[in-house]
């Protein structure tokens, strides 16, 4: 999954692609690099981010949706609000990706039930502007799939298929380095709630507290983060460097003696 942030203030490419043209390009370039699945996004959740009005939210990602998956690509919008996944819906978008998991608009999995959508359902402790806290768990692998039983029972009650329901641990999202850490070495404990795991470690900061590196050199923690959780059983990966990250889980698969993922979006894979 390629990462297209239509935002000002991601926390690793904010402002490189806020205009349409440039930002439906380098979904293309994503896509030629190997993406499966393109993420489009036009709101910021890094770490105390403001919130964006869903009119504005709207604004930004309707002609990238739009232009995107009318090229065939498969596209997914990283929103949790209602009416910007239902205009990103009628644009061709086919899976919604919603960092609160149906907490924050309480219509969003109603409206994704409705329209038979693939819906990522991830952890986040407290909301962006406030989950880099001091956050604190019991056990952290534990609580983390506790929420996300709890998010997959609320999503069937709403009327999602479970087939179309995919998790997200939620790297960086409420969590120190050793929460990510015990995440991601323990991702296979996630597989017993019976659903496709998806992980988001790309330039995340406790890559940069490992490395001491910036955002934007962090691929090569990008890549082992992702590797690793490939042998600790993920599913999907959304990252920003997308050839680098592909090449990678490639050679992991053979290496592992996996099947290829058949590259035809996450809603073929998931039943
Ligand atoms: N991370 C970010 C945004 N959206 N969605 C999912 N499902 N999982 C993630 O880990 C995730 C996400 C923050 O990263 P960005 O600012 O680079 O998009």
């Amino acid at each position: 999954m390629g990462i297209v942030n239509v935002t000002p203030d991601s926390f690793s490419d904010g402002g490189l692609y806020l205009d349409a043209d440039a930002a439906v390009a380098h979904g293309r370039e994503l896509a030629a690099a190997g993406a499966d699945v393109l993420d489009v996004g036009g709101e910021s959740t890094r770490p105390g981010a403001d919130a964006v009005d869903a009119q504005e939210e709207r604004r930004r990602i309707e002609p990238v949706v739009r232009a995107l998956a009318g090229l065939g690509h498969t596209v997914s919008i990283d929103t949790s609000k209602a009416p910007v996944a239902e205009a990103a819906l009628d644009a061709g978008a086919r899976i919604v990706n919603d960092v609160t998991a149906f907490r924050a608009d309480p219509e969003l999995a109603g409206i994704c039930a409705d329209r038979g959508s693939d819906v990522v359902l991830m952890h986040m402790l407290g909301s962006p502007r406030t989950m880099q806290d001091d956050p604190r768990y019991d056990d952290v692998v534990d609580d983390v799939k506790g929420f996300l039983s709890e998010r997959i029972e609320a999503a069937l009650a709403a009327g999602v298929a479970e087939e179309r329901i995919w998790i997200d641990p939620g790297i960086g999202f409420g969590k120190t380095l050793e929460h990510n850490l015990a995440l991601l070495r323990r991702l296979g404990e996630l597989r017993e709630l019976g659903r496709p795991i998806i992980v988001g470690t790309s330039r995340k900061r406790f890559i940069g507290a490992i490395t001491g590196r910036d955002a934007s050199e962090r691929i090569g923690g990008t890549v082992a983060s992702n590797v690793l959780a490939l042998a600790n059983g993920a599913d999907a990966f959304r990252v920003h460097d997308v050839a680098e990250v592909r090449e990678a889980l490639d050679v992991a698969e053979a290496l592992l003696g996996r099947r290829k993922w058949d590259g035809h979006g996450m809603g073929k894979t998931s039943g």
